[in-house]
């Protein structure tokens, strides 16, 4: 059984999928299988479930330290708005990396992007954004790099240098857009460092016309955007970045109407984040309604990261996004495969299909609706990455 176009997953039943160099040769029913494939070595899937290997097109994997403590300061009552204001949140994260190698910074994040890799995920995009001085931001975005070639997934690099303004500009935002991020960007880009650019547009971070500036310089630097906007409130994110034709805009619980017209007509996808909306217990859900009825294509991810979503299962995130935000299964599961391709500007993987790479999930499932609905459960049977088999 596999995913491919029949019905409302496209699932086909006794299906065959013939790769060759690491690329989809061929799919089908088996009984259309070309005579010249018939003589290939085959591998009985038992009539398992085959995906598309997921994506997590939404991390912050590479940090150092953690925010167990501050996790028990909310619990005790702080809002994590006071926790950032009070020198806490990113700006603890940004220290411990700071203080942090490029060694320690992967082998703190390797264990994280294992547990992604032992549920299917073949395709991670990390962030910078935790270290906010030229150095840090560098050495992240390599530690990113490397992660991709000590392990069988592909990882895909976002420069977010405007996360936050770090403690030393406090106050001077746009003095540190001017002196470090936007040369950090360009020193980035010049050693090969960065897929896209994102920024955080919120209250506690950037305003759209400071975002605005990062992307002018992403524009003359010919990468594209994403942005995290309208997380804790209506800043008008989401407008900017549709304008500047966003491969995704990412968070949306205070977008209206307007921006997911916008979003629409720019092709932008709408990268839905439940695990920050669970942890810092948001009562504003995303709009999703208003997505579905303007054709926003939604991807979903884990948002990783030691603050607002200390998740490493896309799996939880699917179930999330079901149960809170009445995502169905169907929409979860193109959420971390072909939109999620989509949000990273991939168009080689996400779907089944000819061409295409050959990076795959075998499930212990009967029906796909199984991958969203269990919490906590892991039934992946073995994951097919670029061709090559690699058992769970
Ligand atoms: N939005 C978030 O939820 C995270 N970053 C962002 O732009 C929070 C990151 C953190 O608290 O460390
Ligand atoms: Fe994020």
């Amino acid at each position: 059984m596999m995913q491919g176009r029949s019905d409302p997953y496209g699932l086909i039943p006794d299906a065959t999928v013939a790769v060759e160099n690491g690329r989809i040769a061929w799919t089908g029913c088996a009984a259309d299988l070309p005579s010249h494939f018939r003589t290939w070595e085959t591998i009985d899937l038992e009539g398992r479930l085959l995906t598309p290997g997921l994506i997590d097109c939404h991390t912050h994997l590479v940090f150092g330290g953690d925010r167990a403590h501050e996790f028990e300061l909310r619990l005790n009552g702080a809002s994590y708005e006071e926790v950032a204001r009070a020198g806490g949140g990113i700006a603890s994260t940004v220290a411990a990396t700071r203080a942090a190698s490029e060694g320690d910074l992967i082998s703190s994040a390797l264990p994280r992007l294992d547990a992604l890799i032992r549920e299917g995920i073949t395709t991670v995009e990390i962030k910078s954004g935790y270290g906010l001085d030229r150095d840090t931001e560098l050495t992240m975005l390599r530690a990113a790099r490397q992660l991709g070639h000590l392990r069988p997934v592909t990882i895909t690099t976002t420069f977010l240098g405007a996360h936050a303004v770090p403690p030393e500009y406090d106050g001077r935002a746009e003095a540190y857009l001017t002196e470090i991020c936007l040369p950090a960007l360009r020193a980035a880009h010049a050693e090969g460092l960065v897929d896209a650019v994102d920024g955080f547009c919120e209250n506690i971070a950037f305003s759209a016309s400071q975002i605005d500036e990062v992307f002018q310089c992403a524009s003359e630097l010919g990468l594209p955007v994403k942005l995290h906007a309208e997380q804790l409130s209506h800043q008008g994110g989401t407008a900017l970045a549709a304008t500047r034709r966003a491969l995704s805009v990412d968070h949306l619980e205070y977008a209206t109407e307007a921006d997911a017209l916008a979003m629409a007509k720019a092709g932008s996808v709408a990268v839905i984040l439940p695990g920050a909306f669970y942890t810092l217990r948001e009562t504003q859900a995303p709009p999703i309604d208003l997505f579905r009825k303007h054709g926003v294509p939604m991807a979903l991810a884990t948002d990783c990261n030691p603050g607002s979503s200390p998740m490493t299962s896309l799996l939880m995130a699917m179930n999330m996004g079901c149960t809170l935000f009445r995502m169905t299964p169907q929409e979860a599961l193109a959420g971390v495969t072909a939109h999620a391709a989509r949000a990273l500007g991939l168009r080689d993987r996400g779907r089944i299909a000819s061409g295409l790479r050959a990076d795959l999930a075998i499930w212990d499932v009967t029906r796909p609706a199984e991958l969203s609905y269990r919490i906590g459960f892991n039934p992946l049977h073995e994951t097919i990455v670029e061709g090559k088999r690699c058992s769970r």
